[in-house]
């Protein structure tokens, strides 16, 4: 009598869970890396689109520069090791990373002395 009732408890708790379960809303695939964040910036004569990024540590970053000016222009974080390839007008290129470290990064473009002129702003990383 016990294993019965035992049985049946068994039973009722499976196919509770089994419905309980399908209910649940399907779940993308557990991914152990946060999603991309893309920012897109603009290099011209002679300053950046945006002059200020913040950014969280740890999350993976997508750096979109497209070259609206008419010299060649690149993207840089030294303390960082970013670097983008320099590119020429009308050119879009790109630079994946992920800030370890919290702080406060200048980039810059690294063409001529485009950086004294203005090409450079603040990766902010929180
Ligand atoms: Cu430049």
């Amino acid at each position: 009598m016990n294993k019965k009732y035992l049985a049946l408890v068994l039973v009722i708790i499976a196919v509770t869970g089994s419905i309980i379960w399908s209910n649940q809303p399907a779940k993308s695939p557990a991914t152990s890396e946060a999603p991309i964040q893309t920012i897109s910036i603009a290099g011209s004569n002679f300053i950046f689109s945006l002059t200020e990024i913040t950014v969280k540590k740890g999350q993976p970053i997508k750096i979109v520069l497209t070259n609206t000016g008419t010299y060649p222009h690149d993207f840089v974080i030294d303390e960082l090791g970013v670097r983008t390839s320099i590119i020429g007008p009308g050119e879009t290129t790109e630079v994946a990373f992920t800030p370890d470290q919290a702080g406060e990064f200048e980039y810059y473009c690294s063409v001529g002395k485009h950086r004294a002129m203005g090409m450079v702003g603040k990766l902010i990383v929180e």
